[in-house]
């Protein structure tokens, strides 16, 4: 009854809206988060969602639970967290860059813990869905993803696992033996070509697809620096598509929102270049508007935009 699991810290952020923040008057209040922004964008996609953590028990933990509620994701295991404050990010787009800070250190969603996970709603998925900024986030949410992979594995769970290095959070190497220590549990992992070539070591195409090659999962998706993205399927380059022509309003987001028009597609039972193909055009959705969830598509949008060539099959 159940389509995606997820597990995560879901917190506020405050946007600058395209100036610098310490001359901005009003900051833009919103929800962000990489796991909650995948599960929001499959529940706008008809999918059954469910979001495990903790926010703090704080006007801003309400609203995360307020907008996962709303857009449709059971957050019957959000919990709060009394001793610790929401955490927070800041966000600045400026001279065409963005710029993160984040104010989660001591926060209730770092604090997450395998206690959190709840076995039998992993079991009842048909995908459970994580993410490196978890494994950043401490030993306790590695803890808890580990966790849950092992659990979803055990139960014939599909694990998707988006490698999504935040360099703020830790050391290339740091993040990279988080993600081996993951990897090996994933039927589905997701990499930025950024992300790719840290794992692999250099920049050269031939290099990174070596390394997509030789990971071991089942599917493994390289999405390119501009949109698009390759796909290994058992160690063989089985598809590529190019990137889907977007305006860049925010690019944050752009990367869960390729996760969720890949995960659609596995849920519909799409080919894997039909995975690739929805993933790349939700990820340009995500990036036209602000926010980092607000511009992920409903699913009479991706029904008008799917045409008989891309549309998954039933
Ligand atoms: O992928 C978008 C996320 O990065 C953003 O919503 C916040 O999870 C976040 C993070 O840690 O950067």
């Amino acid at each position: 009854d159940l389509d995606v699991a997820t597990l995560g810290e879901a917190l506020i952020g405050l946007d600058s809206g395209g100036g610098r923040i310490e001359s901005a008057r009003t900051l833009t209040k919103s929800v962000g988060g990489a796991e909650s922004n995948t599960v929001i964008g499959l529940s706008r996609l008809g999918h059954r969602t469910a979001f495990m953590g903790r926010v703090g028990d704080d006007p801003f933990g309400r609203e995360v639970e307020r907008t996962l509620r709303g857009e449709g994701v059971d957050v019957s295991r959000l919990e709060r967290d009394v001793s610790r404050p929401t955490g927070l990010l800041l966000k600045e787009r400026w001279d065409s860059r963005v710029s993160v800070y984040y104010y989660r250190t001591m926060s209730a969603g770092s604090a997450l813990d395998a206690s959190d996970v709840d076995l039998d709603l992993v079991a009842r998925a048909r995908v459970l869905h994580l993410t490196g900024v978890t494994l950043a986030l401490g030993q306790g949410p590695r803890k808890a993803a580990l966790t849950a992979a092992t659990a979803a594995r055990a139960a014939g769970v599909q694990v998707s696992l988006d490698a999504n290095f935040r360099h703020k959070m830790g050391t290339s190497e740091e993040l990279v033996g988080q993600f081996n220590e993951l990897a090996p549990l994933a039927d589905h992992i997701l990499l930025s070509w950024s992300d790719a070539v840290v794992c692999a070591g250099s920049a050269e195409k031939a290099a990174v697809h070596d390394y997509a090659c030789r990971l071991g999962a089942p599917t493994v998706v390289v999405k390119g620096a501009r949109g698009g993205a390759v796909a290994f399927v058992d160690g063989n380059l089985v598809a590529e598509v190019e990137p889907s022509p977007a305006v860049v309003v925010d690019p944050v987001g752009a990367g869960d929102g390729f996760a969720v028009g890949y995960l659609h597609g596995v849920l519909t039972g799409a080919d894997i270049r039909t995975r690739l193909a929805i993933g790349a055009w939700v990820a340009g959705r995500a990036i036209g508007h602000c926010g980092d969830y607000e511009g992920l598509p409903l699913a009479s949008e991706l029904a008008a935009e799917l045409s008989p060539e891309t549309s998954p099959r039933p």
